[in-house]
């Protein structure tokens, strides 16, 4: 059968996962190998695991081939380790990323591949009148999401009802065009992404997608709302005419970071300086 899919490279960013993503990295490998027709690579982004999800990694690759990994020793965050993961964006056509614990089914996030053509990056959405919830969040996780929905809403603008669904594509060029932007390492990364994206007048289109809520979440609710709510609070003064004058006050920032135990956001990289390609082991 000839090749006629665009490149696909998916990350799975993972902390702390040996429990949940074995059968994930199984299942996105045979869907893929089955039903997509182009070269397909996953690449999982580690950090700072204490346990032994690059073992259950390791096993898969040798299992199934396609899967490969970045391991980053540091704590870096789910927000670090995609901005490390999307540095590989050059050596393919479209670059997405789910969660590790499946709550996205691999044919829902091929449902997102398939919508790419004529946008640049398709989100899916857990909040439009077709989405298909299997087992939804717990009320609490709901509440703060709609919450923090809010506040991104009245900060940013961008019209947009999902921001925080772990399930995204994006065009190689767009990912490029916007990456020296990116520098949000906690889960507030989402936002940083899209905005960027927008920002830079690239076409996101938000989809209704399936999702099934899985247990063993990583997220403690309370210090990660502390922690998205500064981050985007940040992002708001990145994106200000103010910036400039807050400059003295960035040492606290970091230090609220610190405080917080989140990975605190990353230093500003000089416009046009290409980074080095991360080399994916594996694969
Ligand atoms: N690399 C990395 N991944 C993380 C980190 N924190 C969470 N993740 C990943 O982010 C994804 C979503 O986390 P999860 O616990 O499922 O969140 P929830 O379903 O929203 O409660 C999973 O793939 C996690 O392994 C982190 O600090 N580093
Ligand atoms: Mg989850």
């Amino acid at each position: 059968m000839p090749e006629t899919d665009p490149r696909l490279l998916l990350l799975i960013p993972a902390y702390n996962e040996e429990a949940r993503i074995g059968p994930v990295l199984l299942a996105y490998s045979r869907y893929f190998k089955e039903h997509y027709r182009g070269p397909f690579l996953l690449v999982v982004v580690l950090n700072g695991c204490r346990d032994g999800t690059i073992h259950v990694v390791r096993q898969a690759a040798a299992t199934c081939g396609g899967i490969g990994w970045l391991d980053f020793p540091a704590p870096i965050g789910k927000g670090g380790a995609l901005i490390e993961g999307l540095k590989l964006a050059p050596g393919t056509d479209l670059i997405g990323y789910v969660d590790a614990d499946g709550a996205t089914p691999p044919s829902a996030f091929h449902d997102l591949v398939k919508q790419m053509p004529g946008n640049d990056c398709v989100i899916g959405s857990r909040w439009m009148p077709e989405s298909k919830l299997g087992e939804e969040q717990p009320w609490k996780r709901r509440l703060a999401s709609r919450i923090f929905h809010a506040i991104v809403e009245g900060f940013f603008w961008m019209g947009i009802q999902d921001t925080q669904c772990g399930a995204k594509v994006m065009r190689r060029e767009a990912v490029q065009a916007i990456h020296n932007d990116l520098r949000t390492a906690d889960l507030a990364f989402d936002i940083n992404l899209l905005y960027c994206l927008k920002r830079a007048g690239f076409r996101v289109r938000e989809v209704p997608t399936e999702w099934t809520d899985q247990i063993g979440s990583k997220i403690t609710l309370g210090r990660s709302s502390l922690t998205m709510f500064l981050s985007i609070v940040r992002l708001r003064l990145v994106y200000s005419p103010f910036y400039r004058m807050l400059a003295p006050l960035r040492p606290i920032e970091q230090w609220l970071y610190v405080k917080l135990g989140a990975p605190p956001s990353l230093p500003p990289r000089a416009a046009g300086k290409t980074e080095p390609i991360p080399r994916v082991e594996g694969g």
